[in-house]
């Protein structure tokens, strides 16, 4: 991950209300772009970027609206800006290089493997997995490591409700998350940047919380391809790296996983990442962050804001050690 740098995209609009949530049909290929772009608040001036937009970019039907305890009401990051300013490696290095990039990655069909400490180990479809669970909104903040943050509307499902399903074993201490591995899909990975394919992991009961969700859209639509479709992590208490994309497999197991940014950078990324102003990267603070479309820097909140809620889970851990 690089130094900050100020977003390449000029961002001053801002979605002051949840416009998103009103339900659309399916956007056949050719429509889609027209009826995007009359959503209010998306892509007002931005019309080259829709251009890129994937074509199964597509209405979520049926979603539940965030109670309190899953939403803010700040002010949410434009959907413009959230789909062109976005890290996924596999894709490119740079912030553009992914919604470039975009349409390589076919994100459907897909299956998801879980396996390891489950009664019912299999590969899923991603509608079998989704299917017993109702889409629920929820609207957080993500902060990168690298000290920009977002607010975005997620769509998801809990993921303890899906690891639940699985049935796991006594000895599932941790889950163990994968991307996708394929060059021509995710052209990043012709260079060994990361020892891919990505990898992340949480402990069980930070995989069992709530607030820990399992997302296939944002703003009430289809996952991009660039935010990790169809399927990835959003844990919102923790930098935005352990929020890995693209998921295609899913372990339950005894020990703690290795993952991606850990082994590239121990001194720099560890295992829990916990979103914590008090405790700076080696090369920079991470007490402040800068707010995408915003210019002032605002304080970094602890947990990022969700310390109510998980503080319990890291209770008698050394905070200078969650990072
Ligand atoms: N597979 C994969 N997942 C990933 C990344 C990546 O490079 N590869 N980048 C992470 C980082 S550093 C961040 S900040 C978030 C960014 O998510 P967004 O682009 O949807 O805002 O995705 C995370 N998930
Ligand atoms: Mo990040």
């Amino acid at each position: 991950m690089r130094m900050f740098r100020p977003p390449s995209i000029p961002s001053s609009e801002i979605t002051s209300e949840t416009t998103w949530l009103r339900r659309r049909e399916l956007l056949a290929q050719g429509a889609g772009l027209a009826a995007l772009v009359t959503l209010p608040g998306c892509f007002a001036g931005q019309e080259s970027h829709a251009a890129t937009e994937p074509s199964t970019l597509r209405a979520l039907e049926g979603v539940t609206p965030a109670p309190r305890r899953f939403r803010t009401e700040e002010a949410q990051t434009p959907f413009e800006d959230a789909s062109t300013y976005n890290n996924f490696y596999e894709m490119g290095t740079d912030k553009g290089d992914p919604v470039r990039n975009a349409h390589r990655l076919r994100p459907e069909p897909w299956s998801v493997v879980v396996e390891g400490e489950v009664g019912k180990p299999g590969r899923i479809g991603l509608e079998d997995l989704l299917a017993p669970h109702a889409l629920e909104e929820r609207i957080y903040r993500l902060r990168c490591v690298e000290a920009w943050s977002m607010v975005i509307p997620w769509v998801g499902i809990p993921l303890g409700a899906v690891l639940a399903r699985f049935e796991p074993t006594s000895r599932a201490k941790f889950v163990a998350f994968e991307t996708l591995v394929d060059p021509e899909q995710l052209p990043g990975q012709k260079r060994q940047i990361l020892d891919w394919p990505y990898r992340e992991g949480l402990r069980m009961d930070e995989a069992m919380h709530p607030l820990a969700i399992l997302a296939v859209g944002m703003y009430g639509r289809v996952l991009p391809n660039q935010n990790g479709a169809p399927l990835r992590l959003v844990v919102p208490w923790k930098y935005g790296f352990k929020s890995i994309k693209s998921i295609v497999r899913i372990r339950l197991q005894a020990e703690r996983p290795e993952t991606s940014w850990s082994q590239s950078a121990p001194r720099e990324y560890g295992f829990f990442a916990n979103v914590n102003p008090e405790v700076s990267h080696p090369r920079w603070s991470q007490a402040r962050e800068r707010r995408i479309g915003e210019w002032r820097k605002r304080p970094t909140l602890m947990l990022n804001g969700y310390a109510e809620q998980v503080g319990h889970l890291y209770k008698g851990m050394d905070p200078k050690k969650l990072y």
